[in-house]
This record gives C-alpha cells, sequence and structure tokens, in this order.
C-alpha cells in the first residue's frame, strides 16, 4: 500500500516541509513539500536521512543498563523504577543539588520532550540545571531579556524585505540558519541582491554564505564588540542615528559617550577591518531604506559574546531599523510564549540570582552556564554533582574542554540518558532510555515558530506507530515526574508504564485555539483539527511591527542601554587596552569552528549518505601560516591549547585569515564503547579537547569558543 505523508523536518531550525511517501511500512523516498508555503520545497540533504535514522540498526530500542558483563536490555517499568530509586538514593543522601541535569540541543526540536521534560525537571529541584544555551545562544536570550524585557524577544531579521543585510559569525548557507527560521536562505539572500539590496559578512573566513555576498570582511576572532562600536561610533559621527524612538534621548547620549571613547584607528589595527570599510558599511547601513544586522554563533560564543548582541540590537535600532519592515522585527507566532497573558506564557528571565557552586557563574533563567559542569562534578564538598539526568545531547564532544568533563562523568555515582544512542556522553550512563525516532511522533515546533522569518504554523502527525515496547520522549518523563513522587512518598512503584491523560498534542490544542489566531480568542480558525486539515502548514503573514505594546518593559521602552552592559565596561575596555599593545609573538594562532551543510553537530555522522566525499575534520590554514609553520596539505598537524593537544589533517586555504585556523566540531568519534558504526569510520577529532572551559564571556557566562590561542606544528 502506498501512503503519502506531510510533516516538517524537526533536525535543524529551518522546518522545511516534507513530503514524505510510504509503502508495505517503509519510506521510499522524501522531498521537499512544494505546497509548504513556508519553506516552498526546499530540503537538504539531512533531510532525507530521517529515513535511514528511523531505520539505523545502532538507534537503541529498549532501556539499557549498564552491568558488570556489559550493556543489558531491561523493561520499561524496571528501568524507570530504578532511575526514579537511583535519583532519590542520590538526593536524599547528598541533597536535591547533588543531581545534575543537562538538556541538548534537540530537546528543542522535540515538543513532547520540552513540555513533559520541563515538569520531570522541575520535580527535581535542583539547582544545577546546565544547555548547550550556554555554549549558543545565551547571550541573545540575555539581551532580549535586559532589552526587551523578555527573553524569547529575539529580534528577526525581515530577510524577505531588508535592502541591506549585515551578517557577523553566521553562515546559514551551510547551516540553514539559526535565530532566523528561514527555509531556503540562499534563495532569500539572492532575492536581496536581485531587488537591488546587498548583503554583507563579517568573518574569520570566507564561508559559503561569504562567497555569494556583495562583500566579505575578514575580521580577527573575537574583536567583533569594537567593530560594532567602530560603527556606532561613526553613526554618531555622521549624524546618522535617530531617535530617541521607543527609548530615552539620555540612554543615546551614554551610548554615544560610550563608543567615542574607543579610537577608530585601533579598532581598526585590532579587528583589520580598515575605518574606510567601516564608514562605507556604517553609511550604507543608515542610508539603506530597510537594514538589519545579524549575529549568530561566531559571536555569541566569544569573550563579549553579551556586549556583541547589545550592540547589534543597538545599531538596529539607532537606525530606525528595530520593529519595522525590512529590518528586525519580532513573531506573533500561533502559539505565544511571550505574552503574559497567553496560556503559553514563559518566564521573562532572570539573571544571576545565584551562581555556580565552584567558580560563582551567574544563573540565567533558571540555568548554570555548562562550562562549569565539570568541576561541579569533580570538586568535592557540599553541593557536589553526583548524579546526572542527560536529554538529547552531547557534551563530551560539544562543551568546552570535553575530555574533562569525559573524565568527570566517569565517576559519577549515578546516570541516566535519554538518548537515541549510544554517544561519547551516554556511553558514561548507568541508564539510556530511549525515545521514539522523529518519523513515530507527532511534533509541533514550539520554538523554531517563535524565532521565523515570517508568521507560520503546521502540526506534524507521525509518519508510523511507535514500534512495539518503544516510547515517546514525553512518555518517558510524564512516568518518571510521576514516579518520582511515589519514590519521595514510600509508595510501592506502578509495575506499568504511568499513563498520562494529558498530552503535547491536547496541550497545544488549546493554546492554538486560545492563541493569537485561534477560535476560542475570536481571532481565526487556529485550532488542531484546523491545522490537520491542512498538512501543508498555515501561512499566517509577514511579520508586523508591534512596539510598543508587547514590549515587555515596566515602561514598554526599550532600553537602549542595559546597566549591566554597563557594568561590564571596564573589562571591555581593558581588553582594548591589552588587544593595542598585543605584541603578537607569531607563535600563536587564534582557532575558530565550522559547520558543514552535511552535519548536525555530533550526531547525524552515523549517517553513510552524509559521509561520503572529502575528509571534513581538518584543520583549515592560510597558506602563509602553511609555510610559516611548516604544514603541508592533507599532513598531520599537532594543536595544543592550555587544555590538550590533537593530531588532524591540515587544509590549505586562503578562504582562512591568516593567523586563525579552524576545526569543525561534533567530530572525535575515537572513545571506547560507543555504538555508532559509520561515525566510528569517519571518527575525526574533538575541537572541544582544545577549546577552554575557563575561556567564557565573564558577564554571561556563555563558552568563549571563538579565537582559542593554540600553536600548531607538523606531526612527525
Ligand atoms: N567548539 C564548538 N563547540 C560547539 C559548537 C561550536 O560551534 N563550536 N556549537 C555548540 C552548539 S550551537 C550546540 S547547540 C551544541 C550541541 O551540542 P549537544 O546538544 O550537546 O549535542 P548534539 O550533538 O546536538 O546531541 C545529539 C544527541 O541528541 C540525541 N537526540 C536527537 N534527537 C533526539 C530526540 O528527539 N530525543 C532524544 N532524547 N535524543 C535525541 C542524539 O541521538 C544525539 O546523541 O554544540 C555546541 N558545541
Ligand atoms: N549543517 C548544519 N547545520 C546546523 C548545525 C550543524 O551542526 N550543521 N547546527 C545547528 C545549530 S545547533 C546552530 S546553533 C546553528 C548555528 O548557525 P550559524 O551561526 O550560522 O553557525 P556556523 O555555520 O557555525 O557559523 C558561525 C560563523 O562564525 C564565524 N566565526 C567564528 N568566530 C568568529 C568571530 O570571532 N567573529 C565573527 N564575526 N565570526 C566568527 C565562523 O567562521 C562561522 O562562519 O546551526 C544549526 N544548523
Ligand atoms: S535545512 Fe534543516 S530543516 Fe530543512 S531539510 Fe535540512 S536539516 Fe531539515
Ligand atoms: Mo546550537
Amino acid at each position: 500500500m502506498q501512503e503519502t505523508h506531510y510533516r516538517s523536518c524537526n533536525l535543524c531550525e529551518a522546518m522545511c516541509g516534507l513530503t514524505i511517501e510510504v509503502e508495505d511500512s517503509r519510506v521510499t523516498s522524501i522531498k521537499g513539500d512544494k505546497e509548504d508555503p513556508f519553506s516552498r520545497g526546499h530540503i537538504c540533504p539531512k533531510g532525507t536521512e530521517l529515513k535511514n535514522l528511523y531505520e539505523d540498526p545502532d538507534r537503541i530500542k529498549r532501556p539499557l543498563k549498564r552491568t558488570e558483563s556489559g550493556w543489558e536490555e531491561i523493561s520499561w517499568p524496571q528501568a524507570l523504577s530504578e532511575v526514579a530509586r537511583g535519583l532519590h538514593e542520590v538526593q536524599s543522601k547528598h541533597g536535591n543539588d547533588a543531581v545534575g541535569v543537562y538538556l541538548g540541543n534537540p530537546t528543542v526540536h522535540n515538543y513532547g520532550s520540552m513540555l513533559m521534560g520541563q515538569k520531570f525537571v522541575n520535580r527535581l529541584k535542583t539547582r544545577n540545571l546546565f544547555s548547550a544555551t550556554s555554549v549558543d545562544q545565551l547571550p541573545h536570550q540575555l539581551l532580549a531579556y535586559w532589552m526587551f524585557g523578555h527573553q524569547l524577544m529575539i529580534p528577526i531579521p525581515d530577510i524577505d524585505r531588508t535592502q541591506y543585510m549585515l551578517i557577523l559569525g553566521g553562515n546559514p548557507i551551510a547551516s540553514n540558519g539559526s535565530l532566523m527560521t528561514v527555509p531556503d536562505v540562499r534563495k532569500r539572500l539572492n532575492d536581496i541582491q536581485k531587488r537591488g539590496g546587498k548583503y554583507v559578512v563579517i568573518d574569520p573566513r570566507k564561508t559559503e554564505t561569504a562567497a555569494l555576498a556583495d562583500e566579505h570582511h575578514f575580521i580577527r576572532p573575537g574583536t567583533d564588540a569594537y567593530f560594532l562600536l567602530g560603527l556606532v561610533r561613526i553613526l554618531f559621527e555622521e549624524k546618522r542615528t535617530q531617535g530617541p524612538v521607543h527609548y530615552s534621548s539620555e540612554e543615546l547620549q551614554k551610548l554615544e559617550n560610550l563608543a567615542k571613547s574607543y579610537e577608530l584607528d585601533a579598532i581598526a589595527n585590532i579587528t583589520g577591518i580598515s575605518v574606510e570599510s567601516m564608514r562605507k558599511i556604517a553609511l550604507e547601513f543608515a542610508d539603506s531604506e530597510s537594514a538589519v544586522c545579524y549575529g549568530r554563533v561566531g559571536v555569541s560564543m566569544q569573550e563579549f559574546g553579551a556586549v556583541c548582541q547589545w550592540l547589534i540590537n543597538v545599531i538596529n535600532a539607532i537606525t530606525g531599523n528595530m520593529d519595522r519592515p525590512g529590518g528586525a522585527m519580532f513573531t506573533l507566532p500561533a502559539v505565544d510564549v511571550v505574552d503574559p497573558k497567553s496560556v503559553m506564557r514563559t518566564s521573562p528571565g532572570s539573571f544571576n540570582d545565584y551562581q555556580t557552586r565552584v567558580r560563582g557563574l551567574p544563573e540565567f533563567s533558571g540555568e548554570l552556564p555548562v562550562s562549569a559542569l565539570a568541576e561541579e562534578i569533580l570538586t568535592e564538598g557540599p553541593g557536589q554533582i553526583r548524579a546526572m539526568v542527560t536529554n538529547a545531547g552531547n557534551p563530551v564532544l560539544s562543551t568546552p574542554n570535553g575530555a574533562q568533563l569525559d573524565q568527570a562523568l566517569e565517576g559519577l555515582e549515578f546516570m541516566v540518558s535519554v538518548d537515541l544512542y549510544l554517544n561519547e556522553t551516554t556511553r558514561h550512563a548507568h541508564y539510556i532510555l530511549p525515545p521514539t525516532s522523529a518519523l513515530e511522533h507527532d511534533h509541533y515546533d514550539l520554538v523554531f515558530n517563535v524565532f521565523a522569518v515570517r508568521n507560520t504554523t503546521r502540526f506534524n502527525e507521525p509518519v508510523f506507530a511507535p514500534e512495539d515496547g518503544m516510547l515517546h520522549d514525553w512518555q518517558i518523563y510524564a512516568d518518571l515526574a510521576k514516579r518520582m513522587d511515589f519514590v519521595r512518598a514510600g509508595k510501592p512503584l506502578p509495575e506499568k508504564v504511568i499513563e498520562s491523560r494529558l498530552t503535547p498534542a491536547s496541550m497545544i490544542d488549546y493554546a492554538l485555539q486560545a492563541g493569537p489566531y485561534g477560535t476560542r480568542s475570536g481571532k481565526g480558525p487556529l485550532s488542531l483539527e484546523h491545522l490537520k486539515q491542512n498538512p501543508h502548514g498555515v501561512d499566517l503573514g509577514p511579520l508586523q511591527p508591534c512596539f510598543p505594546h508587547r514590549l515587555c518593559t515596566e515602561d514598554h521602552l526599550l532600553r537602549l542601554v542595559p546597566a549591566e552592559i554597563l557594568g561590564d565596561e571596564d573589562r571591555l575596555r581593558s581588553r582594548f587596552e591589552q588587544w593595542k599593545s598585543d605584541q603578537k609573538n607569531g607563535k600563536e594562532l587564534l582557532l575558530i569552528g565550522r559547520r558543514h551543510l552535511r552535519s548536525n553537530n555530533s550526531w547525524m555522522h552515523n549517517m553513510a549518505k552524509l559521509m561520503t566525499g572529502k575528509e571534513r575534520c581538518t584543520l583549515m590554514v592560510h597558506p602563509d601560516d602553511a609555510t610559516r609553520f611548516g604544514l603541508s596539505d592533507a599532513r598531520q598537524a599537532v594543536v595544543e591549547s592550555r587544555v590538550g593537544k590533537i593530531t588532524v589533517p591540515v587544509e590549505i586555504t586562503a578562504d582562512i585569515m591568516t593567523g586563525v585556523v579552524s576545526i569543525p566540531h561534533g567530530f572525535g568519534h575515537t572513545r571506547k564503547n560507543v555504538r555508532w558504526q559509520v561515525a566510528s569510520e569517519h571518527p575525526g577529532v574533538s575541537i572541544n579537547d582544545l577549546t577552554d572551559d575557563q575561556a567564557i564571556d565573564a558577564l554571561s557566562g556563555n563558552a568563549a569558543f571563538s579565537g582559542v590561542p593554540v600553536s600548531v606544528r607538523p606531526a612527525d
């Protein structure tokens, strides 16, 4: 029997609509869905791999328990009970904070896991909550909280209407866009050019996105804050600022004073971008009919990640491009998570309400920076983490100084992982609880509809029923949350999986109906049923201006210069002085990362079709540096940092700035007892065995991956 299913891909942020053909319970083809009004048929090579992910023989299908003789398959009730008891035991012996939690990136691509996982995590009542946020977008959320009053009021580039886009530290043509859900980004960037606009890229590497840009400027890693300050200074000098609009004139004055205290010549020396180039960019930006500045991981994962995100918002605001078509705008999603009256409202945020035990790093919105995780496990004393729960993550490969974390996890009293695979992290678990894979569960994108470049919505029905004896992420967490209550109350534990009457779909139905386009709120046709009738998705129109009513600050003004940023000024200035007087010894190179279209962080390397072609885990080096350090193409080099040393093949290319080298993250599948057969044939090495857990943005606590000082030499 042949059937056609429609659902969107949940692997990255782009949410591409897929047309999935199934014959006799096997997927026969996955293509882009041309009738999806948002993605318009776009798909990348990873989308079709949902089939192989579903069929992957390495995927875990039954709960696993680590025993003396290896992994043993056990029943769900046994696994869930032993996990609940294990966690309870650690907490009753050592206190609630003795259990740590790490939520990986795919958590936010799985609404069931988010909705029910949250209930379970709340039950644990631990402060030791970590996630991929603090190796990623923490500065974006922090500045949204400070400037707009809500951590999820993140400004989104109105890419379809802008006439000038300035991109820093993002490579959307490889990553398919981030904090800008934008399927088919190559075409949308090209459309800017076709309508007479332009886009400009600031990046230490001439990336796939930079290669097609109107202009590309190399920048020294970690110096973007000064480049952005330079632009702000020029905007003031050239009288291109607007305002006050939605902010006070005192704030504008404070900003001007700050920017004018950084000299343009010094900025040019430090960043490698000339004063003329800065001036050209600033003036073209300001004089464009509309313009938007966008910065992504390359500028959030650095020493001044928070300052960078602040200045990006500032540039959009003072040129009149904040909250206007073609500038930086805000979504009004079908399930609103920002409006305090919404049934799905989330916390506006919190900052520094408490700190990590060892290093005193600040909390953000109930989470602590993951750069501190290993030391919280390794450092003895009250409050030490003795047990971990990991969900959909691989922090051994994805967080700084991963080797240290690897070692820390080995010594835990108890660890449970909810994951599809035995990866570099979950191999340390005592129990692995495997959920269904994407094609077996329904999905509503709670997160990426909020960050989309158009208001859009769809509901994704499962393609297959779950295999016998498999549970969804949400079912695992719904059970565990209740089972913890039983254990704590000293009651006998249920011998069956505890069913929940509340389902993620029912929660979404309620939220859709009550939401800004819903039937119950009388504002539109949306309900779960309506979305099921429209399987290609529903377009809700372009982004609309929403200031001041949607601003979540008390006075409904945007805070142009948050006090916390001013508090970071001394650090910003002293680093500036340090850069100015930096006597380059010529021995040090600055390490950055990169992404490849056919990868997805650490976990798609097990898909054989994605792994064909040239070796991907290489050290990119500029020809001049290769000569300087005696490196030859395709030969091995030793790269060494404060925390570690790895050996990696060299790729000589003029597409990287001199003084900079690059290695992609997510590789390093060489550790023992990992069950990733294909990935093990393309193991590569982990860049995060070089990145430094002590290198952070001291203001936000975010990891500073960009610009790690390393030495490089030939391996033989
Ligand atoms: N040096 C350097 N390090 C980086 C980065 C960088 O640019 N440079 N990028 C950082 C960024 S932005 C991020 S987001 C992190 C990502 O880092 P992590 O979130 O720690 O790791 P992933 O590789 O995304 O985790 C994948 C795991 O999730 C599991 N998984 C997938 N789908 C599901 C699901 O539906 N349910 C469950 N339970 N499990 C699932 C997979 O089986 C796999 O084991 O890496 C960060 N690390
Ligand atoms: N194919 C693929 N797609 C993905 C992922 C993946 O692993 N593979 N991961 C997903 C995830 S979790 C995320 S968060 C997004 C990230 O999406 P993007 O932010 O677009 O990610 P990258 O491609 O790593 O782009 C970061 C860029 O920053 C540059 N950079 C590094 N340091 C600096 C610096 O100091 N200054 C400046 N100006 N630039 C710098 C790098 O050279 C790189 O080109 O991608 C998502 N999509
Ligand atoms: S671009 Fe992202 S959402 Fe689209 S098919 Fe590729 S991985 Fe899936
Ligand atoms: Mo990410």
